[in-house]
């Protein structure tokens, strides 16, 4: 029963394959996001169709990148999210907003991938990944370049009442996409939820792992071949052995029938 449910296991998983490595840049973008507006904009892509051996890949990893300019710009005021289907993945939700403090940092843009594995970690807090406090600015926008990459907010929470270190709601992740087909519209939101300051959406990207899916053999095919297995399996396991007469315990029987034969003769 063991060996049949590993082998139609095996088959119904199908030949594995390697991850392609896939990456839609959308540049050129810069949009306007309206200053203390919930509407924010919406950037629409369809980095491959469906129905096409690309757009049919299976995820199993996404990254995204995202550039918001604006020397004016509020971090702390930024809501974004992308989406693809009925999955969701927050990106940020008002960085540094935290118990005591409604407004999060004033740091002015973002250059920055998000990833869910990122050694940064979660990028709510990353002042105090930086520098170990909130009260330290950085001076300018958060870059790759200068602080490498950073796992999404993925706060699930109303973006005027989410904080640090409520996390009861942070399964907004990049993983959402995971087991998904790659073809259709994803779209990126972007939204500027308190006054002050002015932030431009110049340009996003999708970078992803994805393979073919997975070779489905019909269930019949695979419990009749499981069967036909087991049953030569056991077949196997009822022949006598050849060898069995010459085994130690068979020697010692065929010497001790030498030896009583010899006597009843002598
Ligand atoms: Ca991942
Ligand atoms: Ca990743
Ligand atoms: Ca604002």
């Amino acid at each position: 029963m063991r060996l049949t449910s590993i082998i139609v296991s095996c088959l119904l998983c199908g030949a594995s394959a390697q991850a392609a490595l896939l990456t839609y840049d959308f540049v050129g973008l810069n949009r306007a996001v309206p200053d203390n507006d919930a509407a924010g904009v919406t950037d629409v892509r369809t980095p491959a169709a469906t129905g096409t051996p690309e757009g049919d890949l299976v995820i199993t990893d996404v990254n995204v990148h995202v550039t918001l300019s604006g020397w004016s710009a509020i971090n702390g005021d930024l809501y974004v999210y992308v989406q693809h289907g009925a999955a969701v993945a927050v990106l940020l939700n008002r960085v540094g907003r935290r118990a005591g403090d409604d407004c999060g940092y004033g740091d002015p843009g973002f250059d920055v991938t998000f990833d869910d594995e990122a050694v940064n970690g979660d990028i709510h807090g990353y002042r105090a990944t930086l520098f170990g406090n909130h009260d330290t600015p950085l001076g300018g926008p958060l870059t790759d370049l200068l602080c490498g990459s950073w796992a999404p907010d993925a706060r699930r929470d109303d973006p005027s009442a989410v904080t640090l270190e409520n996390i009861a709601f942070r399964d907004a992740e990049l993983s959402n996409f995971d087991g998904e087909r790659l073809g259709g519209t994803w779209s990126l939101f972007v939204a500027d939820m308190d006054t002050g300051g002015q932030v431009t959406l110049d340009e996003w990207s999708l970078t992803f792992a994805a393979i073919p899916e997975p070779i489905a053999w019909p269930i019949s095919i695979g419990v009749a071949f499981a069967a036909l297995v087991v049953d030569r399996v056991t077949r196997r396991s009822r022949l006598p052995r050849s060898s069995d007469r010459h085994s130690p315990r068979a020697q010692e029987a065929t010497i001790r029938r030498l030896k009583q034969a010899s006597k009843r003769c002598g």
